[in-house]
């Protein structure tokens, strides 16, 4: 036994003396430090840092007071009875150029955009100087809080717009931070507030994540619906499903009465477009689409927010509604509208 006992000793001796010759030699650390880095790259990285985009820095605070601190001064002031060249801009403006790659960077200076874009007057209005557009169109954005987007959305689409020659307004739809978000109903409600402002033709809803790749991409209205935001990177530029009416679509004045606008009842993210898509085929209305080359859009990165977890029950009694859910009667205030250099901003409350 004892015999026994001695033995078992000398082995955990001789264990513990090649473990202290292991830890002092440098192959050890190194190792050490490769296992380490193999479990950082596999493990930690992936989760932390794959997904990590400035982009995600929702709320630049520098950015937002930058821009609020220039308004009406560092613009001229827009006037929609100013008169307009006689000739008819041509079907197809001769300045599109087709695919260009959207520049993403958070880096882009606000002093040096408001600077390139100095022909956009105060609220965000522009219209060809040298002919008179054939639409006057209004881009609505439901917008919380993505100031980072904002500043590359703003960068991207002025241009785009103007290569168009098209006569527009840009209005952000903001509301009280008090209420869950809700789409449907900013989209009403900036319906509502542009339309008294001018006699537009054509209502674009426009997800302020969503860059538009081709100019050949029209933002103009049509005798039916049109959903725009047909290719997105996210979804492989292909259809997501048949029925989808959400990122970017585009309805005439008439269009949005005849079918009361969106419902203001989805609070929260999801299904608001969908129930769109069903008071469209309600009114015997079909969704026109564009090539898939052409309505390509690259989505800026972002957090999921929180879905609605009653939106599949509203979207299945939506038809039920249509009639007193919508954009006729819709009461709310409107707590700030400011005309900034590159947009109206509407802050509004029910
Ligand atoms: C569907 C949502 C739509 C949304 C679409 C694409 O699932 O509201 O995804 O969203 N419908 C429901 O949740 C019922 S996206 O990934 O582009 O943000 O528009």
């Amino acid at each position: 036994m004892t015999k026994h006992l001695i033995k078992h000793e000398i082995s955990i001796t001789k264990e513990i003396s090649f473990c202290r010759r292991l830890v002092f030699t440098p192959k050890f650390y190194l190792a050490l430090l490769v296992s380490q880095v193999v479990i950082l790259a596999v493990f930690v990285y992936p989760r932390n840092f794959q997904n990590y985009d400035p982009l995600l820095v929702i709320t630049d605070q520098r950015f937002q007071e930058e821009l609020f601190n220039r308004t009406t001064e560092n613009c001229s002031i827009w006037n929609s009875t100013e008169l307009e060249p006689d000739t008819k801009c041509p079907i197809i403006s001769p300045y599109l150029v087709g695919y260009r790659k959207p520049i993403i960077s958070t880096a882009i200076n606000w002093g040096d955009t408001l600077e390139k874009y100095q022909t956009v007057r105060c609220g965000g209005h522009f219209r060809p100087s040298n002919c008179k557009a054939r639409q006057k169109v209004a881009l609505l954005i439901p917008f919380r809080d993505r100031y980072a987007h904002l500043k590359i959305f703003m960068n991207h689409i002025h241009p785009f717009l103007m290569r168009q020659q098209l006569d527009y307004g840009i209005y952000l739809i903001d509301l009280d931070d008090k209420i869950m978000f809700n789409r449907g109903l900013l989209l009403n409600i900036g319906f509502l507030e542009a339309s008294q402002e001018y006699d537009y033709d054509c209502y674009i809803f426009h997800d302020v994540d969503l860059l538009p790749e081709n100019d050949y991409n029209l933002y103009r209205c049509s005798d039916l619906p049109r959903h725009m935001s047909v290719a997105i990177d996210k979804f492989n530029y292909k259809l997501p499903y048949d029925a989808i009416f959400g990122g970017v679509s585009a309805m005439t004045k008439d269009q949005i009465y005849f079918v009361n606008g969106f419902s203001n009842k989805f609070s929260g993210w999801g299904g608001e477009d969908d129930d769109m898509y069903n008071r469209l085929k309600f009114h015997h209305m079909t969704v026109m689409r564009s090539m898939e080359d052409v309505s390509r859009y690259k989505m800026l990165k972002h957090e999921q927010s929180a879905p609605n977890p009653k939106r599949f029950n509203l979207i299945s009694t939506g038809m039920k509604r249509v009639k007193e859910d919508g954009v006729k009667d819709l009461r709310y205030e409107v707590l700030k509208k400011i005309y900034y250099p590159l947009y109206t901003y509407i802050k509004i409350t029910i």
